[in-house]
């Protein structure tokens, strides 16, 4: 096929893997904005190189005119979560979704692959917008935690190193790692609650701090500076505590004043920017 050919038919996977990331990053935003754990800890996302594409037309035996239909993953999303349990909690939020429609679904969590593999995939349908009009294409995105992309990277590159002729020596190291994978996921979702109560606080500190910062420069620009420094010491004061409790005292009470100025702060959860 032409090296143009190749461009025009990638260039919508490349549309869907763009859109793709960035609402699922926006997940991300929208939970973390809300002072809320988020699910979904990391979204990387590719289009399948040509030469990737080339090999596995050839070792599935798919002909080039069928590759659309029959080639799921030409656009593939990788979900990265901190935890097992917040696998489900993705795969549902996708299910729920209006934008894209899921085709299938493999678990390799509840049946894991003879070479240790472990992660969830599902493939969607989502169509993207062109200059020929709407195409509705496949994506494949895969959902696994950071313990199970760590061994899942490495055992991929050894399986290129070794070009599907592992020695066994290395295939039986990967094994035990696979194990140990599963205890690490396992240890973490044991203490999942007191590592989230931990990042919920974290983030919800910042969320005040940024609230709090907004305001004040706000109130700098609209009334008496000197008033504006000593509200600037109370709240370094009150950071220096380390007690978001009081962090929340001070952030109302900031916020009644800031009203009064009418230069409260930009709503972080959604409302741009006023002119
Ligand atoms: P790449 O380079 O990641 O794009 P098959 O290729 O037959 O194994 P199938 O039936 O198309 O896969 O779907 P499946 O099993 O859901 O696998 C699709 C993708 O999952 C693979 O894409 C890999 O990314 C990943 N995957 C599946 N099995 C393994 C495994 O044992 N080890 C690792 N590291 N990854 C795996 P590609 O096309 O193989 O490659």
């Amino acid at each position: 096929m032409e090296i143009q050919l190749w461009r025009s038919i990638l260039c919508p996977y490349e549309l869907a893997v763009k859109e793709l990331v960035v609402k699922f990053r926006h997940i991300i935003t929208e939970h973390r904005q809300n002072d809320l754990y988020s699910p979904i800890e990391q979204v990387r996302g590719r289009v399948k190189s040509v030469s990737s594409i080339l090999e596995k037309l050839h070792r599935k035996n798919i002909p080039i005119e069928r590759m659309e239909e029959e080639m799921e993953d030409i656009a593939g999303i990788r979900i990265i979560c901190q935890f097992e349990e917040d696998i489900e909690t993705v795969a549902d939020l996708i299910q729920k979704r209006t934008d894209m429609t899921v085709k299938s679904e493999k678990n390799y969590l509840k049946h894991m692959k003879q070479s240790g593999y472990r992660s969830y995939h599902l493939i969607i349908y989502y169509t993207v917008d062109t200059l020929q009009g709407p195409k509705r294409l496949q994506a494949e995105i895969q959902i696994r935690t950071m313990a199970m992309n760590f061994w899942a990277t490495i055992e991929h590159s050894l399986q290129y190193k070794y070009k599907g002729d592992m020695p066994p020596h290395v295939a039986e190291r990967l094994t035990k790692a696979a194990d140990a994978i599963i205890s690490l996921d396992r240890e973490m979702s044991s203490v999942r609650n007191e590592i989230m109560d931990a990042q919920n606080s974290s983030q919800m500190q910042s969320n005040l701090v940024k609230d709090i910062l907004n305001n004040i420069e706000n109130l700098y620009k609209l009334s008496n500076k000197r008033e504006v420094m000593k509200i600037q010491d109370e709240f370094l004061r009150v950071f220096r505590t380390k007690d978001l409790q009081q962090l929340q005292r001070f952030h109302r009470q900031l916020d009644i004043i800031a009203e009064g100025y009418r230069a409260q702060a930009v709503d972080q959860k959604g409302s741009g920017p006023h002119f």
